[in-house]
């Protein structure tokens, strides 16, 4: 497990960015770069972090930066991979950091693309959960329930499992985390970093102003999150899921928190009912069902995964 003590003290995500207060994507890119180090270089499509980063010579990643369009983070990967390669600089981490938006939504072929040639790049998908950086609208990785601009009443839909589909892709690595949990990202992005060929890491990280909740309650609200279980980190790694942080210990249901709390915080949900939220909390349980099956069968390539 990497420790405080091992990350750098220097800083590659520079303070000063145009982030609102209490975003905890700059709470989870920074952490990232820690790890990742200074031999690294991004690709960012449209999103916040594009605007966060800024334009050179301003830029507040003071790591090589490309931003590319928004349906195109993988496919750019892929071509920064390559080049790397064949100019004998393949040590040097490539990463495509996109918003869910870019990933779930309008960058999903080209990251299917990507997965099936064995690509050799890490993809984070940092997780806000709508479209923020143009007044969150309804992505397809926004949750049932969330009122967005374009879901006043509650997104009906439920949440797409993108982990799920890339560890169906058959990728030697996917994780989840959580920008509330750095310690248990900083290792996750260490692993990925050690294996060869596309590495999959799906970072949940609340938003204050498109969740509606306080700006400096980011860490509580991310922690509620796993507490709750309504987000589960693990690693799935050779056909096989391995719960990882808090998460490990919230099998059993009676050691997880009511979602209400979870959902209470957060303005986005507070037009749901007290039978609105019992039904999502019906359905939450039976998410953790399936994992519990998924974690005694060792759930490989192309059977669902922990959001069916
Ligand atoms: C092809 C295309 N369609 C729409 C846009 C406008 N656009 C820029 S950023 C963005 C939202 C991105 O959402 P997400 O990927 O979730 O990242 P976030 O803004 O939430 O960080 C949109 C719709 C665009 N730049 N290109
Ligand atoms: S809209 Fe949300 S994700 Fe985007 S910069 Fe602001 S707090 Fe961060
Ligand atoms: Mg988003």
């Amino acid at each position: 497990m990497v420790t405080l003590k091992e990350l750098r003290q220097d800083e590659l995500f520079l303070p000063g960015n145009a982030s609102c207060p209490g975003c905890m994507l700059s709470l989870a890119i920074r952490m990232a770069l820690k790890v990742l180090g200074p031999n690294t270089v991004m690709t960012v499509p449209a999103c916040c972090s594009a605007v966060i980063q800024g334009y050179y010579p301003r830029s507040s990643s003071a790591v090589p930066t490309l931003n590319t369009a928004f349906a195109a983070a993988a496919a750019t990967a892929s071509g920064m991979s390559a080049a790397l390669e064949l100019s004998g600089r393949g040590e040097t981490s490539v990463v495509a950091w996109a918003g869910d938006g870019g990933t779930a939504d309008i960058g999903i072929q080209g990251l299917s693309g990507a997965a099936e040639r064995g690509e050799n790049f890490i993809y984070v998908c940092y997780d806000n959960e709508a479209y923020m950086n143009t007044g969150t609208q309804s992505s397809s990785a926004t949750p049932a329930g969330a009122a967005t601009t374009t879901a006043i009443r509650g997104k009906a839909e439920p949440k797409k499992d993108v982990p799920a589909i890339m560890a169906a892709h058959g990728v030697p690595y996917v994780a989840t985390a959580c920008a509330a949990f750095p310690l248990d990202l900083a290792d996750k992005i260490k692993k990925a970093m050690s294996i060869r060929g596309l590495k999959y890491i799906h970072i949940l990280t609340p938003c204050p102003p498109g969740w509606r909740y306080p700006t400096e309650r980011g860490v509580d609200v991310g922690r509620m999150a796993v507490m709750t279980g309504s987000w589960i980190l693990y690693e799935w790694q050779g056909g096989r899921y391995t719960l990882t942080g808090p998460s490990r210990g919230l099998l059993d249901r009676s050691r997880r928190r009511p979602l209400a709390d979870y959902l209470r915080m957060q303005g986005r949900f507070g037009q749901l009912g007290d039978a609105e939220v019992a039904r999502l909390q019906d359905e939450l349980d039976a998410r953790w069902a399936g994992m519990a099956r998924r974690l005694e069968g060792g759930a490989g390539r192309g059977e669902a995964g922990p959001g069916e």
